[in-house]
């Protein structure tokens, strides 16, 4: 950790100014084959993130946080792949998504998949499952179960697969109506069978309950429920989570966007995933990017998970982590003082 900062304090005054740190960072975000472009805006919001002091330079103790806690991430990621529905229904059974608008190709995913978790280190693969009971709320074949609200633009006799209804609930419930799929224990829920399934795997089921959907493998629709995956990710000491999978738009998209939400840094690979409706995969892109999310295609996976390949934006967001986790130990530590001073 010295010879890193003395390397770097040019003028050797102990600390680290905006010109040194800048070269630091160009020297960390950089690929097999040169440098990332590092914009000048993420080049100061991370200074900023991690100059505790506000002082526009790094002294000897915040590079100290720098090395364990912002480089470590950066160095020494811990990389989890989280394969989203990779399902008979969305590839070949009710809801295939080559019937849908985007006329994509579930099928294509396979092999990139499985190409993926035979050639990278991948620290834990987890795969997820829509596991939705035969009465669920997103299935158009049971829109007259429920209540329609008042609200709801579409009524019950005329709605159609996409439409979105609201159901009056206890909680009230905008739905985007789908065909009947992925039943539990249905042969349609099942894993694709040439999607290779590693051993020690994380599983994760979602939508199982019958009154609110779940698109991502995190949290529900109406985040009123979580599943385990983000204490198992905790418990391994993921950092990383690459997503990929069935449907771009819909559930991998949600996934990345809640997974960005943990704290994560966040990959999307572009060519392992595909989807419903062209201008909502473009929409779900911009909203990832805008987010700090990347998105590559599969052949870079391999560098990114050794740290061979290392990129900026992800390094914004482990600078987002350790402002985050500061920020919690000061509320903790006021908390504290503030009880003892009124013992
Ligand atoms: C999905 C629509 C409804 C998905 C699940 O896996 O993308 N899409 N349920
Ligand atoms: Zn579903």
């Amino acid at each position: 950790m010295k010879t890193c900062f003395d390397v770097f304090d040019a003028d050797r005054d102990g600390f680290l100014n905006e010109t040194e740190f800048t070269e630091l960072q160009h020297h960390l975000f950089r690929h097999r084959d040169g440098f990332h472009a590092v914009s000048d805006k993420q080049r100061i919001d991370i200074m900023k993130l991690l100059d505790e002091k506000q002082d526009g330079k790094i002294d000897r103790e915040e590079f100290q946080t720098c090395w364990l806690h912002w480089l470590r991430q950066i160095l020494e990621p811990k990389s989890a792949l989280v394969i989203v529905d990779v399902q008979n229904d969305f590839i070949s059974g009710t809801m295939s998504i080559s019937n849908c608008p985007a006329k994509q190709d579930g099928n294509d995913v396979i092999p990139i998949i499985n190409r993926l978790l035979e050639n990278v280190n991948f620290e834990c693969v987890v795969y997820s499952a829509d596991w939705h009971p035969a009465n669920h709320i997103s299935f158009i074949e049971n829109i007259k179960q429920r209540e329609i609200h008042h609200t709801s633009k579409v009524t019950g006799g005329a709605a159609k697969i996409y439409d979105t209804v609201i159901f009056s609930g206890p909680p009230i419930m905008d739905q985007k109506m789908w065909p009947c799929h992925c039943v539990q224990d249905s042969w349609g829920a099942r894993y694709h069978p040439d999607l290779k399934v590693v051993d020690r795997a994380i599983h994760i089921t979602k939508g199982t309950n019958p009154d609110i959907d779940s698109y991502s493998a995190f949290w529900d629709n109406k985040k009123l429920s979580q599943t385990n995956l983000v204490c198992e990710l905790t418990q391994k000491a993921i950092t990383d989570v690459y997503v990929c999978g069935l449907a771009y738009d819909v559930c991998v998209g949600s996934t990345a966007v809640h997974s960005i939400e943990h704290g994560f840094r966040t990959v999307l690979i572009d060519d392992a995933s595909r989807g419903v409706e062209l201008a909502d995969i473009n929409a779900m892109k911009q909203k990832l990017i805008k987010t700090g999310a990347v998105i590559v295609d599969s052949d870079r996976v391999a560098d990114m998970v050794d740290a061979t390949d290392r990129r900026p934006e992800l390094g914004y967001q482990a600078a987002l982590n350790v402002a985050m986790a500061r920020k919690l130990v000061k509320e903790e530590e006021s908390k504290k003082q503030a009880s003892s001073n009124g013992k």
